[in-house]
């Protein structure tokens, strides 16, 4: 995948930087090709808190498991060793009902209007799966909860069955049943740091990133790489909106950002919302829900995004 910025020469889509504009877009039906980018700020309106959100955020709320720091807890390293702290906030987040919000049902929305190229989704919760967004139109980036493996016999573990083991095992970690005197770890299929992406990643973002002529990024700090680098493979013409409760993205947010974009060969300083040379980025800060929202009225949208909402489902445990 390799850079191909150059805004000097690149075609100013939008009229301006607004919401409004990005709407007239796509009224326009020059946008066939969008691509949406998710991360945890999506699922907070449905109780499942974020990492870095200011108090409310997992890293806030990790004081009484003495980690040396708290991304410690989500490090395969760390984990293997020390998996009990894991355990602890997966029973804390389990078995309570998590329904989709508006904003999974907006993404949903695009694919039924034949307009969605791909999901790009750093959550392991599946809420865009059960808000009704095909699995093909997916990219769990960070892998999943809905499926568990055991890191020694690799047996396959149902939702389910791990709920069970969470539940009925008191305060132990979940071992393996399976084969006969396994007694592995069983680990959720998530990429904790420190491990490899799925090859679905790179095997679709490789090819979708070029072709993207709309990228609507939603609820994520852009801080974990190499997800957070997607939009950089984006076209230089191609407009990405931002809507999210802080502006992020911009060059100096990620700290060794810099370093990091140079082993990846990227040329992009980074979303560029303000400055004088600024074309093609629109920022809205609010909530991923009021934000579809407000972009669902000025489409024209607004009751077929009300009945998705109205008619999807809570996640089931099973
Ligand atoms: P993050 O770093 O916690 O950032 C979340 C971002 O969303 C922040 O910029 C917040 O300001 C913003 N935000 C929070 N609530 C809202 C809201 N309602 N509307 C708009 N913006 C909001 O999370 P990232 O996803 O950027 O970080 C990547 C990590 C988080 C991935 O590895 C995930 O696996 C991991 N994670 C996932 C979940 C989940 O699956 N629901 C939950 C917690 C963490």
């Amino acid at each position: 995948m390799g850079s191909s910025y150059s805004s000097s020469r690149a075609e100013k889509i939008l009229d301006d930087l607004t919401l409004e504009s990005v709407a007239d877009y796509i009224k326009s039906g020059k946008c066939q090709n969008i691509i949406t980018m998710i991360g945890a700020g999506m699922s907070t309106a449905a109780g499942i808190p974020d990492f870095r959100s200011p108090g409310s955020g997992l890293y806030d709320n990790l004081g009484k498991y003495n980690l040396p720091f708290p991304q410690a807890m989500f490090e395969i390293h760390y984990f293997k060793r020390h998996p009990e702290p894991f355990y602890d906030i997966a029973r804390q987040l389990i078995d309570r009902e998590y329904k989709p919000t508006k904003a999974h049902c907006f993404i949903k929305l695009l694919s039924d209007k034949g307009l969605l190229l791909r999901n790009y989704s750093q959550n392991v919760d599946g809420l865009e799966i059960q808000a009704g967004l095909p699995d093909k139109l997916n990219v769990e980036a960070h892998g999943t909860i809905r499926t568990s493996t055991c890191m020694k016999c690799k047996a396959a573990y149902s939702m389910g069955e791990m709920r069970e083991k969470l539940l009925d095992g008191g305060e132990g970690v979940p071992t393996c049943d399976k084969k006969e005197g396994c007694l592995g770890l069983i680990k959720p299929d998530v990429v904790l740091f420190g491990e490899a992406l799925p090859r679905r990643y790179a095997q679709y973002s490789n090819s979708d990133m070029g072709r993207c002529d709309l990228l609507i990024i939603m609820g994520t700090s852009l801080q974990v790489y190499p997800f957070c680098g997607l939009p950089h493979y984006t076209q230089p013409s191609c407009p990405r909106l931002l809507i999210n409760l802080m502006k992020v993205g911009q060059d100096p947010d990620v700290p060794s950002g810099w370093f990091i974009r140079k082993m990846m060969g990227i040329k992009d300083p980074g979303l560029d919302f303000d400055s004088s040379h600024a074309y093609r980025d629109v920022f809205v800060q609010t909530t991923c829900d009021a934000g579809v929202e407000k972009l669902a009225s000025l489409l024209g949208w607004t009751d077929e995004l009300n009945k998705l909402t109205a008619e999807v489902k809570p996640m089931t445990w099973s």
